[in-house]
């Protein structure tokens, strides 16, 4: 029977090893030492995570409450029992949440979404960078983390720009903080030296700058080499950077289109002169039902837990 190391089963599960490290000391799945101390897990074990993994959108059986679930108390690791509910020795929240009914989440995770709305609002950094530590350290990968919080939180606070209960200077102040939490997390991530490539940015009159940064991070998550370019990029300079990083994928943001017609035309033409080695990949709040026929692109996702997917399928066939 074959056996995997952390990083291993990290590549195989398309997550970060330190979130596998961080499940393996929680127990989730048995772990085997080298006689050199090193963690070691059986197929077996590995296979059951996938289907945790499956089975609980992406989330291990842990609890979402640092300091709860702590596997048998603090007194380390309890030995799973294939069917036991209680992996971590408390009953799981995320454990039978059906997310795709339920996107915002178990009680529990909405505390923290809410938390987080609220101190995003009141641009108290320091709270939301706890929150969003609060879900990675429980295993949330990072860019899942910052999307069930910070996509959440800004659609939030747009209703209440909508509605006039906020002022600009909060939305921007906010806009500020999900940056400066997503380069933080960033930083964490492994750097990934010899992943593919890709870069990705919005058109022209389009200033949205986290969709993009977000698309970037987790694509990073993912092992890749993955750069944003930023907003508001007219189409040649796309053409210009696709000749310079010559990426296995380009990705294009679209939140706000400023003259459609124009947009698709440019759109089309960059279609047209770039490389057939380079996948355009598109997605956002604008790129509709309506508009999406008009416009000549690889693949379209329109959520990041299917841009993970994408990312890994490109990955594995190199
Ligand atoms: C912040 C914000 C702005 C800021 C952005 C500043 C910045 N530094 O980024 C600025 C000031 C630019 C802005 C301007 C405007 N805004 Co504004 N803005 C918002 C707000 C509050 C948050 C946007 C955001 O960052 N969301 C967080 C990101 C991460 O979430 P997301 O965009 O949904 O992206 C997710 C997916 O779409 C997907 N995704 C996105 N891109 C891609 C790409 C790929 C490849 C993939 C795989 C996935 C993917 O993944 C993301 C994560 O899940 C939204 C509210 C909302 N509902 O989003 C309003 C909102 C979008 N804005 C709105 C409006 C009307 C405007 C203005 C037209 C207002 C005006 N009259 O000037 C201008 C247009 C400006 C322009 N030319 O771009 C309206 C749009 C209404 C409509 N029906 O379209 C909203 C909905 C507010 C509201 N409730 O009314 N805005």
């Amino acid at each position: 029977m074959n056996h995997f190391s952390p990083k291993e089963v990290a590549q195989r599960l398309g997550v970060s090893e330190s979130s596998v490290k961080r499940w393996l000391d929680q127990g989730v799945v048995p772990v085997l030492r080298t006689a050199g101390g090193h963690r070691r897990v059986s197929e077996e074990s590995l296979d059951d995570l996938l289907n945790q993994l499956k089975t609980t959108a992406g989330y291990p059986r842990l609890s979402v409450h640092p300091g709860e679930g702590e596997p048998n108390g603090g007194r380390g690791p309890v030995a799973p029992t294939r069917n036991d509910s209680s992996v971590v020795g408390v009953p799981d929240p995320l454990l039978s949440w059906d997310f795709a009914r339920h996107p915002e989440g178990p009680p529990a995770l909405k505390e923290i979404s809410d938390g987080f709305t609220e101190a995003l609002l009141l641009g108290r950094e320091e709270v939301c960078f706890q929150m969003a530590d609060r879900l990675v350290a429980s295993g949330f990968p990072v860019a899942t983390a910052v999307d069930l919080l910070a996509t959440t939180a800004m659609h939030c606070l747009g209703k209440r720009w909508e509605l006039g209960e906020m002022a600009i200077y909060q939305e921007r102040r906010a806009c500020g903080i999900v940056k400066d939490l997503m380069q933080r997390l960033k930083q964490r991530l492994p750097v990934a030296k010899s992943g593919p490539v890709a870069i990705g940015g919005t058109t022209e009159g389009d200033f949205y700058e986290l969709p993009t940064a977000l698309v970037e991070l987790a694509l990073c998550e993912r092992g890749w080499q993955a750069l944003s370019l930023g907003c508001n990029l007219p189409v040649s300079a796309f053409v210009a950077a696709v000749v310079e990083y010559r990426p296995r994928v380009l990705w294009i943001s679209l939140s706000h289109i400023k003259d459609e017609e124009s947009l698709v035309a440019d759109f089309n033409q960059l279609a047209a002169v770039i490389p057939k080695e380079t996948a355009i990949l598109i997605g956002g709040r604008a790129a509709t039902d309506a508009l999406r026929p008009r416009l000549r692109y690889t693949s379209h996702c329109d959520s990041l837990r299917n841009l993970a997917g994408l990312a890994d399928t490109l990955m594995a066939v190199r």
